[in-house]
């Protein structure tokens, strides 16, 4: 057991001895010397991460050879192990594309995918592509972190989804939206010159959990970014990314061409306006040759787009298209739009505006949709988008950073929300259609695909605020990379990286992981409830907000109380944002009594004596849940407790502190909610 103080900076790279008689004799036996031929840098880096993870890990030395002898970890691309007689059939590296990776040992010669293996008890990580390897050497590396049986490995694994993007809200001026673990990582003002050896450890982690790009700035953009200066930072961060196997992305201000070029329009129909953005995007790939490309928010909340001129979003977007394509860059194209005029139920805007524009978007842009119709809450039934735009390849965004969700205060695992989202079945062609599907291409045989996170990484030493915040981080990656695996699965491995393989610590914190999520939404938004958080912050709870200027940043436009009941009528009989879920979905949301409880109050105004599964009416329900979700954080916090000695005390005090915090703000939840709908039902 380590008790040692920790300050949570290694993440779940924490690398210590293994813990485990047994286990640790196999891996000494297995693991005699490296051989990792590359010369690339990439090579540098798998070198660098085995000299500093074997050694600490079985806690002996591990040499570094060129030869393998005895039984070896031989780590290389395919090219570079032939290089040293090592041969990996043709056949075997046909399907793992650029990404993927393969795992294997001897002791399975005969069915293992590697032919002509001279050692029957090395192991091989191999791959097309260095960053392919760099993967392939973190999930091993994984595997001991986690002391699984490494005797008959026979592992192939690639990305279903090609760009996996964590998005900074990032400012220049070092500040982030939605950021709550401290400032920026990136110091702008530092860079080109002085490299924060923090990157490093950024990409590493990235790296680890299949993460392959990072938008560095905010979707609320300012011009600066696109000025040469900056460009020129920004390309050291590209360098200092790239052996890592991650680009880099930025977010431009559609009207930059007035602000940065001096143009009298951004309108992308204006060919001026294209010229400018072609000479700047050619720009970006002479300092940065693999950029990845742009994300972008326009005509959203205020910031300017191709609207501003009578121009549509598909002609926005491909005019961006057209200057990213010769070099391979992509288009990120925002569908979080809500335009009053539009409609006026928000959950229904982005549908109507993007559904007509469907197979109007040139190839290499995709529309990136966020997972719910309104905003990053606690729960939302998934976007009507997925499913209704087949021509158009869609990026999923995700929100890592927990605006919404007691930001980096409360403990809740998003791992379950996004299994929830990913796993929802659009019926877009019949049972089966997952919004995975959609996002990985599949349904629609897209070739390209993209999953999107907004980071909770700032400059706090633990990375994320909360300890526990690293999970989310974690469980994007991850899922990014595989959105098969489970939740739980997820949450299993990044306990026994990041805490302790101690069985009862593992099911200890699992258990606190599983349960978070529905608790904060009971204690917030139960049954359907959206959008009631203090207006700017949206930390803690304001059901009664009215004072705003549009009806749709007001709280009371989400939840309509009244004397009759609670909820926002979605049916048929209300705004029919129901209509734009397919059959039998629509149906099912419309009615009243088959709706899933779990979306009730989205779709419907509910009368205050309605009775629902458990017997309880809609009043006594809510209260019961509020009461169940503070419950839930009592328990953590005693679960917590029960850790003490088994936690290094460093953490334990921190994640106690929180846990404080959070259940204190979860009973201001229940005593400010239903103090407030009290009103109307009494
Ligand atoms: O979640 C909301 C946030 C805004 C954000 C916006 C968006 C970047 O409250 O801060 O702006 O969504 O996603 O564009």
């Amino acid at each position: 057991m380590n008790i040692q103080g920790e300050d949570g900076y290694e993440l779940w790279l924490r690398y210590r001895p293994v813990d485990h008689p047994e286990r640790l004799a196999q891996y000494r036996s297995a693991i005699n010397c490296v051989v990792a031929p590359g010369t690339r840098e990439t090579a540098a880096v798998i070198r660098s991460e085995l000299a500093r993870a074997l050694p600490a890990l079985l806690d002996c030395a591990v040499p570094l050879v060129d030869k393998p002898t005895g039984n070896a970890l031989v780590v290389g691309t395919i090219d570079e192990l032939k290089a040293i007689s090592v041969f990996v059939s043709s056949d075997d590296c046909r399907d793992l594309g650029d990404e993927g990776f393969i795992i294997a040992n001897g002791e399975r010669k005969n069915q293992s995918p590697i032919s002509n293996f001279q050692s029957l008890t090395s192991t091989i990580i191999t791959g097309n592509s260095a960053p392919a390897v760099l993967t392939g050497t973190f999930h091993f590396l994984r595997l001991v972190q986690t002391h699984q049986d490494i005797r008959a490995l026979d592992l192939t694994s690639r990305p279903r989804i090609r760009h996996r993007i964590l998005a900074h809200w990032d400012n220049l001026d070092g500040s982030i939206e939605r950021g709550y673990a401290g400032r920026s990582l990136w110091n702008w003002d530092a860079l080109p010159e002085k490299i924060d050896p923090r990157y490093h450890d950024y990409a590493r982690a990235c790296a680890s959990i299949g993460i392959n790009g990072t938008c560095l700035t905010n979707v609320n953009a300012g011009a600066r970014i696109l000025t040469t200066e900056y460009l020129e930072k920004t390309a050291a961060l590209a360098d200092l990314f790239r052996p890592y196997g991650m680009r880099v992305y930025l977010s431009p201000n559609f009207s930059v061409p007035m602000r940065l070029g001096g143009l009298t329009t951004s309108d992308p129909r204006d060919p001026g306006v294209a010229a400018w953005w072609k000479q700047k995007v050619d720009e970006i790939y002479r300092l940065i040759p693999d950029f990845g490309g742009f994300q972008v928010k326009a005509n959203s909340e205020g910031v300017p787009g191709p609207q501003d001129y009578g121009a549509s979003h598909a002609e926005g977007a491909n005019m961006l298209a057209a200057a990213l394509a010769p070099h391979g860059g992509i288009v990120l194209w925002r569908a979080f739009v809500y335009d009053t005029a539009v409609d006026a139920d928000r959950a229904k805007c982005a549908y109507k505006e993007f559904v007509p524009l469907d197979g109007m978007f040139h190839p290499n842009v995709l529309v990136q949709v966020k997972n719910g119709p309104i905003d990053f809450q606690p729960r939302e039934p998934f976007h009507p988008l997925f499913g209704a735009m087949p021509q158009t390849p869609l990026a999923l965004e995700l929100q890592i950073a927990q605006e919404y969700l007691g930001q980096s205060k409360h403990l809740v695992y998003l791992g379950g929300m996004w299994k929830e989202i990913l796993d929802s079945d659009t019926h877009a062609q019949g049972p089966g259609s997952t919004v995975a599907r959609v996002v990985d291409g599949s349904l629609d045989d897209h070739s390209t695909s993209c999953i999107i996170g907004v980071a909770n990484t700032g400059s706090d030493r633990n990375w994320c605020g909360h300890h526990f915040s690293q999970a989310n981080w974690y469980a994007f990656g991850r899922l990014a990379w595989d959105h098969a695996l489970s939740g739980e699965a997820i949450a299993d491995e990044w306990v026994r990286l990041t805490w302790s393989d101690d069985p009862h610590v593992v099911d200890a914190i699992k258990t606190m992981l599983l349960g978070s999520w529905e608790a904060c939404i009971d204690y917030m938004t139960p049954l359907g409830l959206h959008h009631i958080m203090q207006e700017g912050h949206h930390y803690g709870p304001d059901p009664g907000f009215n004072a705003a200027p549009r009806l749709d940043w007001n709280n009371v436009y989400y939840h309509r109380a009244d004397a009759k009941g609670l909820g926002f009528d979605r049916s048929s009989s209300g705004s029919n944002a129901v209509s734009q879920y397919h059959s039998p979905l629509r149906e099912q949301f419309d009615n009243l009594n088959a709706c899933p409880e779990k979306y009730l109050l989205w779709f419907h105004h509910v009368p205050w004596d309605h009775r629902l599964q458990s017997g309880a009416t809609l009043w006594e329900e809510l209260q019961r849940r509020y009461d169940a979700g503070i419950g839930f954080v009592e328990e953590m916090r005693g679960i917590w407790e029960s850790l003490r000695p088994r936690i290094d005390p460093q953490r334990h005090e921190h994640v106690s502190r929180r846990l404080e915090e959070q259940l204190e703000n979860a009973r201001l939840w229940r005593e400010v909610c239903l103090k407030y709908l009290s009103r109307f039902t009494l």
